[in-house]
């Protein structure tokens, strides 16, 4: 296996393979340099015992409404050395399963928003939110893993109001305490993320950390997330739109996660109600990122200026694209837009989920690798 990160596309048939057998049982080979996984599926999924899986409840879209009751994944794997895995309680019948090499952890809370918050005027999205942030951090300080390169977060209902706010704005403020909390940075050097709604499941948050310094990459084209202003919630959401994961001797490729991204220009939506331009108005950003991303590689005194001779650059048509669509019957739509401007070779997935402004009918993430060897496609 090559050194350094690797992710690699699940397919329904190689996530039930692999889950039929590994389910309840230890991971076989300790050394397969497997870390964890993402799984999106409605159906219930029987979970390996030592291998951190984040289960999300959403629907897989395709063109071919036949082929509906489907799931699929996303592995990371690295190669340094021997694994280790973990898991901790957490309050209100939370759970945090971790595993990690010498170079990379990842892991997966899950939380059930029953746990009451001390003052009553909080709801417990925003008291489950600062405690499972508050434990991913206490476990990264613990293992020593102090670079957040990315962040997943799904929650049910992101739009709906409770305790006076809006769903994904409680998420907001719990996790904004948990950062200040944790002595984390709230603005600049910030993990990238996204945030999901689902109709059901539990607040669940994945993360993949390690020692390599990243850095975070803003968008020219937005105002950075955290500094929103205050007309879309008490506090900022907590994220870089990407982070760049720079190549070293050991690990010869560049990571660029690029965090969920919409059609939001400056801080406002653009094109509401209309899906196909919101679709390139994301892309556009996504091109603006990756652009941004070239100028920020390199020593800090050549930042302003493309690097000469960068190592490798980064191809949009070469990303791995997960595509959140609201609404289902827009995904042809969609794909139709993704297909026009990436070319037929174009790698995505298609999912349905709310996204976090009820203006916003679409949000595009991507994972980069600068060489071909390091995004395996199945
Ligand atoms: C946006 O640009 C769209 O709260 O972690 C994208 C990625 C969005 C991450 C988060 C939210 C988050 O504001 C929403």
């Amino acid at each position: 296996m090559p050194a350094g990160l690797q992710r690699r596309h699940l397919s329904r048939a190689e996530l039930q393979d692999y889950l039929q057998h590994h389910a309840g049982s230890p991971h076989s080979n300790a050394q397969s340099g497997l870390l964890g996984m993402l799984v999106f599926a409605t159906a219930a999924v029987d979970l390996p015992a030592d291998i951190p899986v984040q289960h999300i409840h959403m629907q897989v879209l395709h063109d071919d409404a036949a082929a509906a009751a489907d799931a699929c994944g996303e592995a990371w794997y690295s190669a340094a050395g021997p694994m280790q895995s973990g898991t901790h309680s957490l309050p209100g019948g939370g759970q945090l399963h971790f595993r990690h090499d010498a170079d990379y952890v990842f892991g997966v809370i899950t939380l059930p928003e029953t746990q009451a918050a001390a003052d009553s005027s909080t709801g417990p999205l925003q008291h489950s939110t600062d405690t499972a942030y508050r434990h991913l951090f206490a476990l990264l300080d613990q293992l020593g893993f102090q670079q957040v390169y990315r962040l997943w977060n799904y929650m049910a209902h992101i739009n709906d109001d409770s305790h006076g706010q809006e769903r994904y704005r409680q998420f907001n403020i719990g996790r904004q305490d948990a950062f200040l909390a944790c002595q984390r940075s709230l603005s600049g050097s910030l993990p990238a993320a996204c945030a999901l709604g689902t109709a059901t499941g539990p607040l669940t948050i994945a993360f993949l950390a390690g020692h390599a310094p990243a850095q975070a990459v803003e968008n020219p084209r937005q105002v950075s997330a955290y500094q929103y202003p205050d007309i879309y919630g008490p506090r900022s959401p907590s994220f870089a739109r990407a982070t760049l994961l720079p190549a070293d001797r050991d690990k010869p490729q560049q990571v660029l996660f690029i965090s969920g991204t919409a059609s939001i220009v400056g801080h406002h939506t653009l094109h509401a109600g209309d899906v196909v331009a919101q679709t390139r108005e994301t892309l556009a950003n996504l091109q603006a990122l990756v652009e941004q991303s070239q100028l920020d590689v390199g020593p800090p005194q050549h930042r302003s200026q493309p690097l000469a001779h960068a190592p490798a650059s980064f191809s949009l048509q070469r990303a791995s694209y997960r595509v959140y669509v609201r609404h289902a019957d827009d995904m042809p739509r969609v794909k139709l837009v993704m297909l026009d401007v990436l070319g037929a070779g174009m790698q995505a997935v298609y999912l349905q989920a709310d996204v976090c402004r009820s203006d916003l009918l679409v949000e595009i993430e991507a994972t980069l690798f600068a060489s071909g060897d390091g995004a395996a496609q199945a």
